[in-house]
């Protein structure tokens, strides 16, 4: 008796009723983006034989040589070469001036083998940058960033058809679509305001008509705001910050956090995890993503999606100029 009177108490603190007790469905970014890749190398190699040879063009610009960033470019050349997708990796050292970085992305723009250009973040300069400047640089029609403040200001008004969307949010939306949860008319809260992540999320959950809250450093009761969200998206940049205790049960969880904790049982001396408390998120979320597999994997296969998507639109213009 008493040991069935705890069993109950300890599930219903678990946050567990009746009706489900069982652990959150796992969202996996790594299935979902091989299916992406794979369908993009079929549209790719379409695109190769209806316009002898065509391949897509991509740019990946460095400054510097940070290890995370290497590890996300090396991932990018890879996913682009299995697609298909002609890819370049220009690195400038960290002693470049801004005025190099911004002759460097110039020349890119007028390449026109070259559909696609990114600048990955943050840039590892000796100098002192105008982030801003240079990701304004980028042309509006190759910015596979979305990062441009005509793309972000497209994104921001729900002109969605004909804007790149970034990366890192377009990838949650895929994983959101993939649990079958609709969007509409759903509470949706975001962690982060970032304009590579948590700005754009919550312009795509609101333009896919969610009631949306974004959250952020100066956030009074995150705990609160977080226990309203069917769907929440976090991306802050503090390793497990988002307890289980403070989900709906059954919400749509999200983490796009990669963070490193010291961890001596690994040979790297340490471990990746999310913005979000695994073990216990998964005792009351109804989906939930992984760190790593989750959302990183779909952000390399969202560049491919909108590098062949920008060649695409280039196709069409050249041919309407005939
Ligand atoms: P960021 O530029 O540092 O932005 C972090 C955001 O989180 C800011 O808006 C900040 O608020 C907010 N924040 C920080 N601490 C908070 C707290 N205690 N409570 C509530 N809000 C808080 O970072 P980011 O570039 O957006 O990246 C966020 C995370 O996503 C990082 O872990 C990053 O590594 C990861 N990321 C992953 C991918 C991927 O592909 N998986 C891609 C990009 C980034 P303020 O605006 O008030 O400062
Ligand atoms: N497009 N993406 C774009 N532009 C930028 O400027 N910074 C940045 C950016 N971010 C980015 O590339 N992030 C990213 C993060 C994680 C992965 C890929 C890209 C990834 O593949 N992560 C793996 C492995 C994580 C690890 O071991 O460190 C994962 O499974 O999450």
């Amino acid at each position: 008796m008493f040991s069935l009177a705890s069993r109950s108490l300890r599930l219903s603190v678990a946050g567990c009723q009746a009706s489900r007790c069982s652990l959150a469905t796992v969202i996996s970014g790594s299935k979902t983006s091989k299916l992406v890749r794979e369908r993009l190398k079929n549209d790719v190699e379409k695109m190769r034989n209806q316009f002898s040879g065509f391949r897509p063009g991509l740019v990946v610009l460095q400054v510097g040589d940070r290890d995370d960033s290497n590890l996300y470019i090396s991932s990018k050349l890879k996913a682009a070469a299995e697609i298909g997708i002609e890819a370049k990796h220009i690195r400038l050292p960290s002693s470049a001036t801004q005025e190099e970085v911004l002759q460097s992305v110039m020349a890119v723009n007028q390449n026109p083998a070259v559909h696609g250009l990114i600048v990955q973040l943050p840039l590892d300069s000796a100098h002192k940058m105008d982030t801003d400047l240079i990701t304004n640089t980028v042309s509006s029609d190759k910015d596979v960033d979305g990062l441009s403040c005509i793309n972000a200001g497209k994104l921001s008004r729900g002109d969605l058809s004909d804007c790149f969307i970034p990366c890192t949010p377009n990838g949650c939306m895929e994983l959101i679509r993939q649990t079958g949860v609709s969007v509409a008319g759903k509470h949706a809260v975001v962690i982060g305001r970032s304009k590579i992540v948590g700005a754009p999320m919550r312009d795509l959950l609101l333009w896919r008509h969610a009631t949306v809250t974004t959250c952020h450093s100066k956030t009074q009761d995150l705990p609160e705001q977080v226990g309203r969200a069917d769907i929440l998206v976090v991306g802050a940049g503090r390793a497990e910050m988002v307890r289980g205790e403070w989900l709906k049960v059954g919400a749509v969880v999200i983490d796009c956090g990669i963070n490193h904790l010291p961890d001596e049982t690994k040979a790297s001396g340490k471990r990746v995890v999310g913005d979000v408390h695994y073990a216990s998120a998964n005792q009351r979320a109804g989906f939930l993503t992984p760190v790593p597999g989750g959302v990183g994997p779909m952000t390399v296969a969202m560049l491919m999606e909108n590098t062949v998507q920008s060649a695409q639109r280039f196709l069409l213009r050249s041919q309407s100029l005939r």
